[in-house]
């Protein structure tokens, strides 16, 4: 089935100038940009964003990094567009990621992990209205 899911390049891999690279990447995957924007986080908005992991220990810590500098937030689309973006995405924490993924090329910690991704499609429906409510 067509899906879109949201990507996230995230500011650590805007500011050591990745974004072209794994933009690369998403095209030769396949995948089509439906809709692509840079921009700021505020703090209220990544609170939000994140907001399912409101209780973790690591909220604020993950909430000053998405705020740090400027991020590229796509809408991406193709066949199983949720799991295979993920799955290009890579594990959560860089060291644990599989060769050739984002996270284990452009990551470099748990928390500065380059990229990310909805993790359903139930998720995806959401996260992609919370940045593009006209898509
Ligand atoms: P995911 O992005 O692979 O779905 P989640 O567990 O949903 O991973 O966590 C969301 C984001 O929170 C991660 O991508 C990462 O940036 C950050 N994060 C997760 N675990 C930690 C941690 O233990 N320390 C710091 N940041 C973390
Ligand atoms: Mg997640």
């Amino acid at each position: 089935m067509v899906e879109r899911t949201l990507a996230i390049i995230k500011p650590d891999a805007v500011q050591a100038k990745h974004s072209g690279m794994i933009i690369n990447l998403i095209e030769l995957n396949k995948f089509s940009i439906v809709r692509m924007e840079k921009i700021n986080l505020s703090k209220e908005r990544a609170e939000k964003f994140y907001e399912v992991h409101k209780e973790r220990s690591f909220f604020q810590e993950l909430v000053s990094y998405m705020t740090s500098g400027s991020v590229i937030v796509m809408a991406l689309e193709k066949e199983n567009a949720v799991k295979d973006w993920r799955d290009l995405v890579g594990a959560t924490d860089p060291l644990k990621a599989a060769p050739g993924t984002i996270r284990k090329m452009f990551g470099t910690s748990i928390g500065n992990n380059a990229t990310h991704g909805s993790d359903s499609i139930e998720n995806a429906k959401v996260e992609l209205k919370f940045f593009f409510p006209n898509l």
